[in-house]
């Protein structure tokens, strides 16, 4: 079977710290799936929280900072899983039927990461709010780019002014890199990309884990 026919209709999800490279590594796999001749209107990219008009508006409430009134840890999380619903149900499960390949930067893993390991949320917590949201819908396979949190806030902050989350203390972000670990380590459908490397050596690391995934389907 030709390599694009065996690519249409899975969900590959990048998840990470903040500045891992995840929006980097979307043009890595943007390079890579053309060497595999998949059809540019056949390539679907999300982002999360937000990728439809009402998570997008989600997203900004998420950043957002207002002064008096915090957003509760369990607010943060029960809006990361509207965002989600609203996502798979208006555009991943809609372009998977399509036979599109759908490139996901962040999905279910940053919150059982950011709210289970970073915010301390009970994980069963999550995942009975996963079962009622999502049921079993599940990325087909996912590459996590793990970096040392540090080095992963200082190239943020080259980027720009940080946002509400990304000013946490750094212990907030060892957890959530401890969650994100743990994860990677009990799927198979899941490798680990050391994301602290050189961006030649990030990108080849990536052709080669989506080269043998592409061999075992
Ligand atoms: N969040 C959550 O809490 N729970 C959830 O369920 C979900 C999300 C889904 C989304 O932030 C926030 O929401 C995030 C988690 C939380 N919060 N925090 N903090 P976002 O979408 O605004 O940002 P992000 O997902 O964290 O991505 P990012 O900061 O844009 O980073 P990135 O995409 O991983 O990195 P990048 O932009 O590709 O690279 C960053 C810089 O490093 C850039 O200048 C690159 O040129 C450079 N770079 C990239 N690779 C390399 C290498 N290999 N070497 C050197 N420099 C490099």
């Amino acid at each position: 079977m030709p390599a694009n026919n065996k690519l249409a209709g899975k969900f590959i999800v990048i998840e990470g710290l903040e500045g891992a490279g995840k929006t980097t590594a979307i043009g890595y796999i943007k390079k890579w799936l053309a060497l595999q001749n998949m059809p540019i209107d056949k390539i679907t990219y999300t982002r999360e929280p937000g990728g439809t008009e009402l998570a997008e508006r989600m997203r900004d409430i998420v950043k957002m900072e207002i002064q008096g009134e915090t957003l509760q840890d369990k607010a943060e999380l029960l809006i990361m899983y509207a965002t989600r619903v609203q996502l798979v149900e208006h555009v991943i499960k809609p372009a998977l039927s399509d036979g599109h390949i759908v490139i996901g930067d962040r999905h279910n893993w940053s919150s059982l990461a950011y709210q289970g390991g970073g915010r301390g949320i009970n994980p069963q917590l999550i995942e009975e709010i996963k079962q009622v949201s999502l049921g079993d819908f599940n990325a087909d396979f996912t590459l996590y780019l793990d970096i040392d949190p540090e080095l992963g806030l200082h190239r943020a902050r080259g980027r720009g002014e940080l946002d509400r989350i990304e000013r946490l203390a750094i212990d907030f972000f060892e957890r959530t890199r401890q969650v994100f670990l743990t994860l990677v380590s009990q799927h198979n459908n899941a490798v680990k990309i050391d994301a602290g490397e050189t961006p030649e050596l990030v990108e080849k690391s990536i052709f080669s884990q989506l080269d043998n995934w592409l061999a075992s389907l």
